[in-house]
């Protein structure tokens, strides 16, 4: 039976500090050893944790995967865009339902797929329930999953959402305003969602300055994610720390 050191130690992460700092790498496009400079400069500016993975991945995860826990003491989590996004060479799993959307695929048949591997592979899976939240473009995960995301004004269907994933025994819920949008979530939607549900609340997409990353703290994110900033980013090494320290409060 797979333990759960990782979710524990992301308790652990909230018990120390105002919030926990995750930042995500996506495979595609992320040659080996910058990966691997990548993750010492993660582990050296403060975060808590690797998410490795994204919507689509045609580059080979294994070699990545194993370099980043060769290179790092941080959690390496993966973050798949379905089922073929697994590696034994990682601790544990965001084991996503996509529950704002009512495509099957990404609800439980992704997951069925999937499930066989993570037991084989030894990780830990951590069901969380995932929501799409419109950010004001396209996203590549709206595009691939096939589904809509929920307009930004509608707290009362995402905090429904959010504590049916609570109900359902999820263990985390993921506000997803999708890599790359134009506009994070909204600090009055997290606040709503917040209000209820006891499990603890990611937050990503769109998160591109330390200052909106201490607002979606103030309004009730216990991790904040971020990828894109960081790839884009030629300082990426100080931005990060920025954000750790905003996050961290
Ligand atoms: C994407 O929430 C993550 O799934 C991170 O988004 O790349 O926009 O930071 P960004």
């Amino acid at each position: 039976m797979a333990s759960s050191c990782i979710l524990k130690y992301l308790h652990e992460v909230l018990k120390k500090q105002n919030a926990g700092y995750l930042v995500l790498i996506d495979p595609e496009g992320c040659e080996v050893n910058r990966c691997a400079k990548l993750s010492r400069e993660i582990e050296r500016a403060g975060a808590d944790a690797i998410l490795l993975g994204g919507s689509l991945l045609t580059t080979d995860l294994h070699p990545i995967a194993a370099t980043l826990k060769e290179e790092t003491a941080l959690p390496i989590i993966l973050f798949p865009g379905d089922s073929m996004h697994l590696t034994p060479h990682a601790d544990a799993i965001l084991y996503m339902s996509l529950i704002s959307g009512r495509n099957p695929n990404y609800l439980i048949g992704e997951q069925v797929k999937a499930a066989p591997w993570i037991q084989r592979y030894a990780l830990e899976p951590i069901p969380t329930g995932y929501m799409l939240i419109e950010g004001g473009n396209r996203t590549a995960v709206e595009f691939m999953s096939g589904t809509a995301p929920i307009p930004r004004e509608k707290h009362d269907i995402a905090g429904p959402h959010a504590l049916a994933a609570q109900y359902l025994g999820m263990q985390m819920v993921y506000l997803e305003a999708g890599s790359g949008a134009e506009l994070p979530v909204p600090n009055d939607m997290i606040s709503a969602v917040k209000a209820q549900i006891e499990i603890p609340l990611i937050v990503g997409g769109g998160i591109r300055t330390p200052a909106i990353a201490a607002e979606k703290v103030n309004a009730g994110a216990d991790f904040i994610v971020t990828g894109n900033v960081l790839e884009k980013s030629s300082g990426s090494f100080a931005l990060m720390k920025e954000f750790a320290e905003a996050i961290h409060g």
